[in-house]
């Protein structure tokens, strides 16, 4: 038997390339809507960590494309955390931790969240987690703090929303986030 999730996903890649432009780069991979199709999918496909620089994998409610652009994360933004090169297990069992919370519906405030994100970058691989509503404070402060439980301990490592309107109006240039944690 297959036990179902309360939301279809659909997991995708990212892989970037010198004469297409940033939409043409990615590419959905598959659709899955059970535990057990989810673990078949992850265990085939590599850890963030391996998957080469420049590259992002993202896993989104079927209904919503990856990108700012998409009804459902226009007016949203997303929280992200950064991981140093040299912290590649904390960087992949992040990413499980974030995966597992999205399709176990981890949050009060589940409905808002979109999606998540690894992009593997030379200097820093960062997570982020999408959610839908950049006005709802309650909601982006519950999924916020959730998310800290995942983070390393250590100093040095903080979650940082950001407003997806601001990351497309100011591309390249520092966002300022609107909540820390
Ligand atoms: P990134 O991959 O989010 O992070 O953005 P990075 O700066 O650490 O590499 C890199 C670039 O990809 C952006 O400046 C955009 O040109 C493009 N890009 C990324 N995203 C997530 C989007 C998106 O949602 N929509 C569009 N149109 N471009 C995007």
């Amino acid at each position: 038997t297959q036990h179902p999730l309360n939301n279809e996903w659909t997991m995708w890649y990212v892989q970037p390339h010198r004469n297409k432009t940033w939409e043409e780069t990615l590419h959905r991979i598959t659709s899955f809507k059970t535990v057990e199709t989810f673990w078949s999918l992850y265990y085939h496909i590599k850890r963030p960590s391996e998957i080469n620089i420049g590259c992002d994998y993202c896993m989104f409610k079927t209904s919503i494309r990856p990108m700012w652009e998409d009804a459902a994360n226009v007016k949203g933004g997303c929280w992200i955390a950064s991981f140093p090169k040299s912290a590649t297990t904390e960087l992949n069992f992040y990413w499980e931790y974030s995966l597992l919370s999205l399709i176990g519906e981890l949050y009060d405030h589940s409905p808002d969240l979109c999606g998540a994100v690894v992009n593997i970058r030379q200097n820093t691989d960062k997570i982020a987690l999408w959610t839908s509503d950049g006005t709802n404070e309650e909601g982006i402060l519950e999924i916020g703090r959730q998310l800290r439980y995942g983070l390393p301990t250590v100093d040095g490592y903080v979650l940082q929303y950001l407003l997806n309107s601001d990351r497309m109006a100011q591309q390249g240039s520092n966002v300022k986030a609107i909540y820390t944690l």
